[in-house]
């Protein structure tokens, strides 16, 4: 186990990273009326954020424990960001004082993991070890991305690093952070611990902090990143840099933005130190209605369709997600002189009429029936409260 305090040791090496019941039915309430559990049915929204793969070709400069074997220096993938059929090419150095006896690359996409050896390239005149190998890419890599280069020697020894692009690093917005809650994550933006420690040890897994080009990690001055049987891979461009993370909430609902910025100083109105924010960013940092938590429903879009996530949990939640169950009757004739009358044999529930409406759009809502005498029959009428009704969602 090493600890590398960087500001110290590679500083200098340029390393710088949301009833009123009346006589028809039962009326709701158009805000504050929560679904039933029993009715929920939340639409997921399709704003998921693809991950970030670098453009290609990209080589990451490995650092790790000094006593892990076979060393692993440098890792280059060309290109990185592929498609079905392309031909996607691995390069590693390696250093060991022993033969190297094996070097795989297992690249694990949506579906598949596929395995590809590597072999020496004799033609890199240089006394570290380089080893590469290809492979026609023959799935896609939509929610899964990361290729784990696994090297043996003579003695037995095993060393491996994970390049991820799809991987979270989930470093909470104060304290010590660790790479094994995760096993790999990847950076592509401002990133780090604040008034914290990172360490990167990934357990059982190798733990790799992948930093991409324009990445920054950063740590604060006091505190430390401490490599045990972690790597840490920097790409060209990516940095690692001893200063403060700043957020701003620029809308004043008291939640930030997920945009962090690595400086010493104050950037100035509405930021604040990352450790001093609310658990959860602002899904929307332009409108003080929308945040985790918003108890409210809106008939329009957050910012612009389908994204009606006005409470930032992800989903867009219907505020009415039932079609009506119809309220049956029976014509009594109580046959004693006195008035026929309409026997409610079941209530119904209040629903839409056909079909649940998406977030923003506008159907027939029945919002209770009643049944009443005409002739010798009954016959039924919604209440004064129906009608078209725009689906409210948050
Ligand atoms: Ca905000
Ligand atoms: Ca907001
Ligand atoms: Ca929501």
């Amino acid at each position: 186990m090493r600890s590398y305090r960087f500001a110290l040791s590679v500083a200098g090496l340029g390393i710088a990273i949301a009833a009123v019941m009346i006589i028809w039915g039962v009326r709701h309430n158009r805000i504050s009326v929560s679904p039933n559990a029993k009715n929920f049915q939340a639409t997921a929204i399709s704003k998921k954020k693809k991950f970030v793969i670098p453009a290609a070709p990209a080589i990451y400069q490995i650092s790790e424990a000094a006593e892990d074997l076979p060393k692993m220096i440098e890792a280059k993938i060309d290109p990185t960001d592929v498609h079905v059929g392309d031909i996607q090419n691995f390069y590693i150095t390696l250093s060991d004082p022993n033969p190297i006896t094996s070097v795989v690359a297992k690249i694990q996409t949506d579906h598949h993991v596929k395995e590809v050896e590597l072999a020496e390239d004799f033609s890199q005149a240089r006394n570290d070890k380089v080893y590469k190998g290809s492979w026609k890419v023959a799935d896609t890599h939509d929610t899964t991305y990361r290729t784990t280069f696994v090297a043996r020697d003579s003695k037995g020894r095993e060393n491996s690093i994970t390049l991820a692009w799809s991987d979270a690093c989930s470093i909470p917005n104060s304290g010590n952070w660790s790479i094994s809650s995760n096993s790999n994550c990847t950076l592509s933006a401002v990133d780090g611990v604040d008034n914290g420690d990172a360490t990167i040890d990934g357990g059982v897994n190798n733990g790799t902090l992948t930093l991409n080009s324009g990445a920054t990690f950063a740590f604060n001055p006091g505190h430390k990143i401490t490599i045990t049987t972690g790597h840490i891979a920097l790409a060209s461009g990516a940095q690692i840099k001893e200063t403060y993370l700043w957020k701003q909430d620029a809308d004043s609902d008291t939640y930030p933005g997920a945009t962090e910025y690595a400086q010493t100083n104050d950037p100035g109105p509405g930021y604040a130190r990352r450790y001093t924010w609310a658990v959860q960013d602002d899904c929307y940092d332009f409108d003080a209605n929308a945040y985790p938590g918003e108890p409210n429903y809106y008939a329009s879009p957050v910012d612009f369709a389908p994204n009606y996530d006005w409470n930032c949990d992800g989903i867009n939640e219907e505020q009415y997600q039932s079609t009506y169950t119809p309220r049956n009757c029976t014509y009594v004739d109580p046959g004693d002189g006195g008035p026929a009358y309409c026997q409610v044999n079941t209530p119904g529930t209040a629903g839409w009429q056909t079909s649940v409406p998406a977030c923003g759009q506008t159907a027939y809502y029945i919002d209770g029936q009643g049944c009443i005498v005409q002739g010798t029959a009954c016959i039924y009428r919604d209440s004064f409260t129906s009608g078209n009704w725009t689906q409210y969602c948050r």
